[in-house]
């Protein structure tokens, strides 16, 4: 077996600075901001595999049905050697593909990104365990700021999957799609989950489950603020709430505070005051639809080539080419 490589681009101490630099601008912010890569400490990525168990939360379940149709023919579409996946959640997912370009011949490496290092040296171990002639090179990062530095033999393809690219305001997807297409030469391929816009209830208990399991996770970023800022939320004294704005068609988390609190984050030296009642929004997730996301590939210099969703409809996996 080949040793897995991994390139850590994300020290230790760049986190600790970017989680406080986020916050002290987000909690000074109005309203009160924390992004949402924050939620995902080890407690927050299995409170979110659990997420996608549940009966409510669909975009995992439908976004396998179609990789599980259609890895085959995206391997023989795109016919390539390095497989990238931004943000590598599931492994499961992965897998599809990774079995689909060994069948198709063509597999020669794959190149895990994800900020967390935890979950990243557990991905690239096992992989390198069940791909025996498989070259991993994992990358610790931000896939926001580390593209420039994906290593790979082409044609790569890049995954980014389960509709995280949802996760960014639209001019900030417009940015990431732009510098993904700078890096990429011309013919590899971008593979790309996308959450679909359908009615307002169904998506609403995909983010407010009846379980209590999503509100878990959004509250967990007042624990890693406790625990790496020294901050003394009082995380029980915050509720979640899942709102649909239909004319940004997207969802949002807020943490409302239930009692006027003061809040110490002695990292940052900072004491944040919420009325009650106050909203801290802690994340946004686009619903797309084909048109919307195939202009805005288009306009940041890719050509959609393929489109697919499952067969409810709720979910689209495109595959394009730079
Ligand atoms: C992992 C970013 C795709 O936006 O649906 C799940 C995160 N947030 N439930 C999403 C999430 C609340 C998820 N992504």
């Amino acid at each position: 077996m080949t040793e897995p490589v991994v390139d850590v681009h994300l020290e230790a101490d760049h986190a600790a600075r970017a989680l406080a630099s986020d916050a002290r601008t987000g909690l000074a912010a109005s309203p009160k901001t924390l992004p949402p890569k924050w939620f995902y400490d080890a407690r927050g990525s299995d409170l979110f595999e659990q997420i996608t168990r549940l009966p409510e939360y669909y975009p995992t379940r439908a976004e396998r049905e179609i990789l599980g149709d259609r890895a085959s023919e995206i391997a023989a579409t795109s016919k390539a050697h390095t497989l990238v996946e931004l943000g590598s959640g599931s492994s499961e997912k992965t897998r599809l593909l990774l079995d689909a370009l060994r069948s198709a011949g063509t597999l020669r490496q794959f190149v895990p990104l994800d900020v967390s290092r935890t979950a990243l040296t557990d991905a690239a171990a096992a992989c390198a365990v069940d791909y025996p002639s498989l070259k991993v090179h994992g990358v610790v990062g931000d896939f926001t700021e580390h593209l420039a530095l994906l290593p790979g033999e082409a044609p790569r393809m890049v995954a980014f999957l389960g509709g995280t690219i949802g996760n960014l305001l639209p001019e900030e997807r417009a940015k990431f799609l732009g510098s993904l297409r700078d890096v990429l030469e011309p013919g590899e391929w971008l593979l790309l989950g996308t959450d679909l816009v359908k009615d307002a209830e169904t998506v609403r208990v995909a983010y407010d489950d009846a379980a209590g399991v999503t509100a878990e996770f959004n509250r967990n970023v007042l624990h890693v603020l406790n625990r790496e800022l020294g901050a003394d939320f009082d995380v029980d004294a915050f509720s979640h709430i899942a709102l649909w704005d239909p004319v940004n068609e997207w969802i949002e988390m807020r943490l409302r505070a239930e009692k006027a609190m003061q809040v110490t984050v002695p990292a940052l030296g900072m004491t944040v005051s919420f009325d009650e009642g106050e909203e801290l929004h802690t994340e946004i997730s686009a619903k797309f639809r084909r048109e919307g996301i195939a202009a805005e590939l288009a306009d940041t210099g890719f050509e959609l080539t393929r489109w697919w969703t499952d067969t409810a409809g709720r979910f689209g996996l495109s595959l394009s080419q730079a």
